[in-house]
């Protein structure tokens, strides 16, 4: 039975909130911008994947979930972290191989990490975090606690063998999981459709795992944040595991070095003409919220922000050769238990 989702009832957000969420999506922009900006000037080395047209997933997902429960994703993770409240002259940092940044210079664009904010990674190897979500729901339902695991993945992810074992797992001990699938269509240069025998992802774990799967636009923010509450409804009345599927797209390359002949540039502005950022506003003016006044104040805050966090950043000290084994393999007895 999936009467939590089926029924949940229209939540109306604060102009507040909806203000925050615009706020959020203007500022992960911006800050992927000046991440492929800083990528050119070599500021920034090794793998680096942005989320530029994803941005209301990230928001309006974690908006709807508590600071307690657990927030898991794959290497496009910047947008997450930002959503979680992360800081971004740390993430900033990280990229740079700072020892101020998040994962102390040693993590890169891929393993953005944040304990305190409850923000498990960012993870290189494609599904290889989905069974460490399912052992921090299992960890939940076995402290008997009221938490959920917000767990995000690619579309290419759903074709690995880890995902199988771990969601047999999540169905199997019904446990308080969200796996958001974000289909942006493409894994790396192969469109979904040339990569799943069933290019319907919601349609993929119901029978095989009894996990029931939604479907949700994944450019509109209010609507991402609607179905992740319910969602979460679902999983802490300890009903189990919730797959949701999100249609979105990534408006960059796979990742800083991608010609994108796999696709063409008027099917990327197929989907911009739909960007969640525009589409926010446009509700927000609408409400009187917002006109050309603020839209620039907002913008030119959030520019001076990042330029801030990027000088502090660059300014800031690399590792020092002794740390090279800090913080990389975990103390059982050290402060880092879960
Ligand atoms: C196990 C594994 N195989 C291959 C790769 C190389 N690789 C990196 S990203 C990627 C595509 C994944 O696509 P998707 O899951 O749809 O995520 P997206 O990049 O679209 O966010 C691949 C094959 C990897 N990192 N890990
Ligand atoms: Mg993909």
């Amino acid at each position: 039975m999936i009467t939590l989702v089926e029924q949940s009832q229209k939540v109306e957000p604060s102009p507040a909130q909806m203000m925050d969420w615009y706020r959020q999506m203007a500022l992960i922009r911006q800050f992927e911008l000046r991440c492929a900006q800083s990528y050119q000037q070599q500021k920034i080395g090794g793998f680096c994947h942005l989320y530029v047209g994803q941005e209301a997933v990230a928001v309006g997902s974690i908006a709807a979930v508590r600071p307690t429960d657990y927030i898991i994703t794959a290497y496009r993770d910047h947008g997450h972290a930002i959503a979680r409240g992360m800081d971004c002259q740390s993430l900033l940092a990280e990229l740079y191989g700072k020892a101020s940044g998040c994962s102390h210079g040693k993590g890169g664009s891929m393993h953005f990490f944040d304990r305190e904010k409850n923000f498990f990674g960012g993870h290189a190897i494609v599904a290889g975090h989905v069974p460490l979500a399912v052992g921090l729901g299992w960890a939940i339902k076995y402290r008997k606690e009221d938490r959920v695991v917000l767990c995000y993945f690619g579309d290419g992810a759903m074709n690995q063998g880890a995902f199988h074992e771990a969601l047999n797992l999540a169905g199997l001990f019904k446990l308080p999981v969200i796996f958001m699938v974000e289909n942006n269509g493409y894994g790396m240069g192969t469109h979904v459709q040339r990569a799943s025998a069933v290019s319907e992802l919601k349609l993929r774990t119901g029978d095989a795992y009894g996990i029931p799967g939604k479907h949700v636009d994944g450019m509109d923010c209010l609507a991402m944040y609607e179905m992740t509450l319910a969602a979460a409804q679902y999983c802490r009345a300890g009903q189990g595991a919730l797959f949701i599927e999100v249609k979105t797209y990534r408006y960059r390359g796979h990742s800083m070095s991608d010609p994108q002949k796999y696709r063409t540039r008027e099917e990327v502005a197929s989907y911009q003409e739909h960007d969640p950022i525009g589409r926010l506003e446009k509700l927000l003016r609408t409400k009187n919220l917002l006109d050309d006044a603020k839209v620039q104040a907002i913008n030119n805050e959030i520019h001076a922000h990042v330029e801030e966090a990027h000088h502090q950043a660059d300014a800031a000290p690399f590792p020092q050769t002794d740390d090279v084994w800090n913080d990389v393999y975990a103390n059982p007895y050290g402060p880092y238990r879960l």
